[in-house]
Parts: structure tokens; sequence; C-alpha cells
């Protein structure tokens, strides 16, 4: 066990959590770390995160996401505080299924942006972004007089993505997963134990997720993947900052924070203003749905040296109008133009609508808004 080599500056502690797949990852020359969740999250392993994506886009890859910690809640009164934390309509969710859903405060304001997984009638996990919102929902249980267990269990996701993922697991855990549909789960057997896997991922190349239950089966999991994945040309890989923007995946921290609601940053599918569902905040959303929405999300495709990323936002302008602010952004060897992602004020968003990125105050880039995902 290493005690740093993450190569990033960050300083280690016990503060910054490694997963069971932290060890595997070093092995293989991580070439640096974010923290999500108070974990590690390796940030990219090819020479270049364009070599990392034609990979993603063709073979298949090995992802520690164990970072999207589950917030486990589970007896009598679970499926009543689930609902009551989103605005997403969790009547008709059946066990097995996978639900994106936003999770928001009593002003609207983004908390999160988790995948709800229903395990059971009474037992859920929330897969979630980039906030604790163990603490949130131990607060409201627990204010509420919910009767309800919640906790952080022993679960490690594991992501195998690409399109090569699904003839990966087949050989390995046999054929019917196969028919595991998008955003669904079934339960593997792995070394005795049952797991669950997931159609799902941070990811539009399709694959799969592994929740893995008992991080000390982690090392294991890792290697059998490894070495049934060698003749799929597999690599370890991560989320792929550019395909992800062309994906239109969504940061929570980044894209949105809890200054925003769902329905101004692309998430209003998945909120129901249906006056007979009760959840924090329905009276802000309904409030802003009837005064009309100022802004939403969209794709900007914009002119200027290729980019490797947005470390601070950079304003998206039309004339001396503020309109939006780019929040990730990087050079798409695909498009041959620098995309990015931004909400963009209502009398700006229609796509084609040219504006101007700034890279810094004095160097304006010709741009133009697009739907998401980029095509
Ligand atoms: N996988 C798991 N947990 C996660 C993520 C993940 N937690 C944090 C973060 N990622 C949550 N964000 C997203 C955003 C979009 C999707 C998944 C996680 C996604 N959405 C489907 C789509 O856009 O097609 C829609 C799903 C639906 O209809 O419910 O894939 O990646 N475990």
């Amino acid at each position: 066990m290493t005690v740093s080599k993450s190569g990033s500056g960050l300083n280690m502690s016990r503060r910054i959590r490694r997963s069971p797949y932290t060890d595997r990852i070093e092995q293989h020359g991580v070439r640096g770390f974010s923290v999500v969740n108070h974990m590690l999250l390796p940030k990219a392993f090819a020479p270049t995160v364009e070599e990392d994506y034609w990979h993603l886009r063709e073979h298949v890859q090995l992802w520690d996401v164990s970072t999207q910690r589950q917030v486990e809640i589970r007896g009598p009164d679970a499926a009543r505080l689930v609902q009551w934390m989103s605005p997403r309509d969790l009547r008709g969710a059946k066990v097995g299924q996978c639900l994106y859903v936003p999770l928001v405060d009593e002003w609207g304001g983004m908390i999160n942006d988790p995948v709800l997984l229903k395990l059971a009638d009474d037992h859920f996990w929330l897969s979630i972004a980039d906030s604790d919102v163990l603490l949130w929902a131990k607060g409201l249980a627990l204010g509420a007089k919910f009767d309800v267990e919640i906790d952080e269990p022993d679960v490690s996701p594991l992501a195998v993505q690409g399109p090569k993922a699904e003839d990966l697991l087949a050989k390995l855990f046999g054929e019917n997963i196969r028919s595991i549909g998008f955003f669904k789960f079934a339960w593997i057997e792995f070394q005795g134990t049952r797991q669950l896997m997931a159609r799902s991922g941070f990811s539009r190349q399709g694959g799969f997720e592994i929740y893995l239950r008992g991080g000390h089966l982690g090392g294991a999991l890792w290697d059998t993947i490894w070495e049934a994945g060698r003749e799929f040309n597999i690599t370890p890989g991560c989320p792929n900052l550019i395909e992800r923007i062309e994906g239109g995946l969504l940061s929570y921290g980044n894209e949105f924070t809890r200054a925003d609601t769902p329905l101004e940053c692309g998430l209003k599918d998945y909120c129901s203003l249906s006056s007979d569902l009760e959840y924090i905040g329905r009276p802000a959303l309904e409030k802003l749905q009837a005064q009309g929405i100022r802004r939403d999300m969209r794709g900007v495709l914009f002119d200027g040296p290729p980019l490797s990323g947005v470390g601070i936002p950079l304003p998206v302008k039309s004339g001396d109008l503020h309109v939006g602010q780019i929040t990730s952004g990087i050079w798409s060897p695909r498009l041959r133009r620098n995309v990015g992602l931004s909400m963009i004020d209502r009398d700006f968003w229609t796509p084609g609508q040219k504006v101007e990125v700034m890279l810094s105050p004095d160097d304006e880039r010709a741009g133009e808004v697009s739907l998401l995902p980029f095509s």
C-alpha cells in the first residue's frame, strides 16, 4: 500500500478515503485524482484524455467509481422519505429499477442528483454525486420522525463502460446479463456472494456498474474483470471529460449547485409538479414555474485554442449581456471545436444562437448554442 502516488499535490490523509480499488489503480499508473464524497476519484490514465476518449468509444474500460457512495434508506417509512426528498414521481417505481432523481431543498435548490435503486418496497440506495446526502437524509428522518434506518453501507461501485462491456461481462457472469435493460439491475454471483449489477454508468457508450458489497472483495473483482478483459483490449479508465460533455452528462457542483433549481438546470423532465405529489420544495418549484423559467442547460460550441478543461467558469455573452457561463468545457477531437456546458438565459437558448465565450477578460471567441447531447 502506498501513502501517496497521486502526483497531484493532494496531501493524503484519512479524510480523503481510499477505495477498495485504489491499490490497483496506483499499480496501473493513475495520473491524478479528484476528491468526491471525501474519497479519491481517479482522473486520468492514458497519456492524454483524448486517447482515453477514443478507447472508451471503441473498447471497454474499468472505472473505480466508488465515490458514487450509497445512502441506504430502509424501514417502514423508507418509500415515503425517498419521495419526500425528490420532485420525481416515484409512485410507479419498481423493484429492480434505477431512476435518476433530483433532490432539492425547501427553496427548490439542488441538493444532489443521485441514481435511486429500488431494492425492495422498503429498501433503497441513493447512489450520490458530490454532496453529503447522508446527513441531509438523517436530519430529515430524525426531525420528521420517520421510521427508517439510514447509513452508508460497504458498497463500492465498479463501472465497466464501453461497447465491449456486455461481451466481457457475459463471458464472466453468464449470458443472462445481456437481458438486463437500461437502468435496470439484477443479481450476479461473485465468489459465493450475491452482487448487484446495473446497466448504467456515467458515459453514453453503454456499459454496466457492479455495486460491490464488501470492500475486501475489491481486489479480486478488479483482477477477475481485468484478466477476462485482456482479449477485449480493456484499460483502466474514469469518467471521461470529453465524452461526458459531448453526451450532456451533468456534474453536481460544476454544472449546478444548491443555487440552481432542477427546472433551470436541465432536469425538468424529472420533476412532477402534479398537485397530489408531496415533496420538499414543491411550493418553490411551482412558484418558479408560474413566474416562468429564466434559463436552461445547453451546449456551447466555440472557437479558440483547444481547451484542456475549465477551472474557473467562462462567461458567455451576447454583446454586452451576460447570458451564461461554461462550467465544464474541453476540446472535442470529433467535432473539432471546443464544447462546453452552460445554463443559458431564455432569450438566447435557441440552438444556433450566436454567442461569445470569454476565455479571459480580453480574449473573446465566437460560439454557438447547441442542444444536448452534442451530435
Ligand atoms: N452512476 C451511479 N451513480 C451516480 C452516477 C452514475 N451518481 C452520481 C452521478 N453519476 C449522477 N448523475 C447521473 C446523470 C445521468 C445519468 C446517470 C447519473 C444517466 N441518466 C439517464 C440518461 O440521461 O439517459 C436517464 C436515466 C433515467 O431515465 O432515469 O445515465 O453514473 N450509479
